[in-house]
């Protein structure tokens, strides 16, 4: 699993969220997609889709059009803010994040079993010196990560439902994927899929917090 290297800073929590749990995240995640339905993001410029659906929670989500990405308050077709966090996502964020303020964001990817997610680096929040935590619900993903710089390689990283993982350190500036999706290896959500929720400090605290 592990290919060689070593990136510090990246933590991963097998199980950390029971069967109970994922059930109960599942549901609130669902309140969110009716109050916050899922949009296909398209990258900058050339405006090509996603492979991914996303929506957010939160104070800011974050969101991808032909004129950048970027975070906002408010859903980019609805026009409206964002539900609130769900409250077993910002316990899982106390609980490992080792960050003494709440995330502001937490977006929400829903990969149907064909999607995937090219290898990029998160650097559009403004606290960096924040971890980002990403929580797994349903079909199992192969996770790729490697260090920022494109030596040395990458190393593959199952996460299975339940799972909690923490970029911190270094790991926080990596490259990072999704390079599949294993349709049929959780019955947790309704339909084959994934869904991933990272939570993320956008703003510097304390800093003005108009953004
Ligand atoms: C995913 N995750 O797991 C995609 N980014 O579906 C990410 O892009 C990610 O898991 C930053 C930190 C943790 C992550
Ligand atoms: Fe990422």
């Amino acid at each position: 699993m592990v290919q060689g290297f070593k990136l510090q800073g990246f933590g991963l929590h097998p199980g950390h969220l029971d069967a109970g749990a994922q059930a109960a995240l599942t549901a609130a995640v669902r309140d969110c997609l009716r109050a916050a339905p899922l949009f296909r993001p398209v990258m900058p410029r050339t405006g090509k889709p996603f492979s991914v659906r996303m929506s957010n929670a939160g104070p800011l989500g974050w969101v991808s059009d032909r004129d950048g990405y970027r975070y906002q308050p408010h859903h980019p077709e609805t026009g409206r803010p964002w539900p609130p966090i769900p409250q077993i996502a910002l316990d899982v964020w106390q609980a490992v994040s080792g960050y003494p303020h709440p995330p502001e964001a937490c977006l929400i990817n829903w990969y149907a079993p064909d999607a995937r997610m090219g290898l990029h680096r998160d650097t559009d929040e403004a606290a960096r010196d924040a971890p980002v935590v990403s929580i797994s619900l349903g079909d199992t993903a192969i996770f790729r990560i490697g260090p920022r710089d494109r030596s040395g390689g990458t190393k593959s990283v199952r996460l299975t439902s339940g799972d909690v993982a923490v970029l911190a350190g270094d790991a926080r500036e990596s490259r990072h994927g999704i390079d599949r999706i294993l349709p049929g290896t959780s019955t947790l959500l309704d339909a084959p899929g994934r869904i991933n929720l990272t939570l993320r400090r956008v703003r510097i605290p304390g800093l003005s917090e108009t953004y």
